[in-house]
């Protein structure tokens, strides 16, 4: 385990430095660039957030705009090769970050991954619920308060990232809540949890309840007109709450080819190793082993029906072994 004293002895005096999120980020890979930045700014290092893709959900606008946290679209700010990117709850190299101009010197992520040689300072700890309770810990580390809207941020992340302890969820992350409950805008937090879905999704839910297939454990739905991946994550969890089903695989045409998003409950299929086999020669995918995601960048490449037969295949395979 890396200190955080490296990490900011690492930033200390360069040009410019970035916090960089993964693409399209999420709650908690904003709430740990918040979160950082705040904390690097005790120590005299001004960092920009920044990220690729779109912010996708109402509920991430709002604790944007509600806790007054700056983030903008890289190409705002014109990187160029001297400058210091910080990569948070994500990995150097990994499909779901963009390959930016400057160096990578630090990585903090709680997926699992390798450790870069070129980047000076790697964070990362596979066995945290979120990236958040890592970022929190810098903070336990160097005994710094953070302020109400870092905790509020810090809170709502390891609530949506561990889906409210129901997943990846370890005992660090437990304590970590348990902590910034005590300074955080517990109100806020749980408007932000609960409304995570507008009138407007339900299309798309009505979609998915009448196009669903589902062969015993195994649940798939490909989305045709498209259905953003925020979404596509939160109906994944949806057929997930199904007692029936234990796996599930959506895809959705997307301006990036097709995307996929995949959740697993039961241990003989990991989501992250299933993606990989799934899309093996089409495109790439990883994750958690009980979430992940993946793409097949060419959509010719992309055959729902063929998809659906080897998912189910798949699966039918590893419950036989
Ligand atoms: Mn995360």
């Amino acid at each position: 385990m890396q200190t955080v004293k490296k990490l900011i002895k690492t930033l200390k005096n360069k040009k410019r430095v970035f916090i960089q999120t993964h693409n399209y980020p999420d709650h908690d890979a904003v709430a740990s660039a918040f979160a950082l930045q705040y904390l690097l700014k005790n120590f005299k290092i001004d960092a920009e957030i920044i990220y690729h893709g779109d912010i996708l959900r109402d509920s991430l606008q709002k604790m944007i705009e509600k806790l007054g946290i700056r983030i903008q679209p890289h190409y705002k700010y014109e990187l160029t090769d001297s400058d210091t990117l910080v990569i948070v709850d994500a990995n150097k190299k990994n499909k779901n970050v963009a390959a930016l101009k400057g160096h990578v010197a630090a990585v903090i992520d709680h997926h699992p991954g390798i450790e870069h040689e070129d980047v000076e300072f790697c964070d990362i700890r596979s066995d945290y619920g979120a990236c958040a309770s890592i970022i929190f810990s810098y903070f336990a580390e160097l005994m710094l308060e953070p302020g109400r809207e870092v905790a509020t941020a810090l809170h709502t992340a390891i609530n949506f990232d561990t889906h409210q302890f129901t997943r990846n969820a370890s005992p660090i992350d437990i304590e970590t809540v348990a902590m910034l409950y005590q300074v955080s805008d517990v109100n806020l937090v749980n408007s932000l949890v609960r409304n995570s879905i507008k009138l407007e999704d339900l299309k798309q839910y009505n979609y998915l309840i009448n196009n669903v297939y589902v062969d015993g454990i195994f649940a798939y739905c490909h989305f045709p007109y498209g259905c953003n991946k925020n979404l596509l994550a939160i109906l994944a969890d949806y057929l997930l709450s199904i007692e029936e089903v234990e796996f599930v695989v959506l895809s959705t045409l997307s301006s990036e080819g097709v995307s996929f998003c995949v959740r697993s409950e039961n241990p003989e299929l990991p989501a992250n190793t299933m993606i990989q086999q799934i899309l093996e020669g089409k495109g790439s995918g990883g994750g958690h082993v009980d979430m992940a995601g993946g793409r097949i960048p060419n959509q010719k490449e992309f055959d729902s029906d063929a998809v659906c037969r080897i998912c189910r295949s798949l699966v039918a395979h590893k419950l036989r072994k």
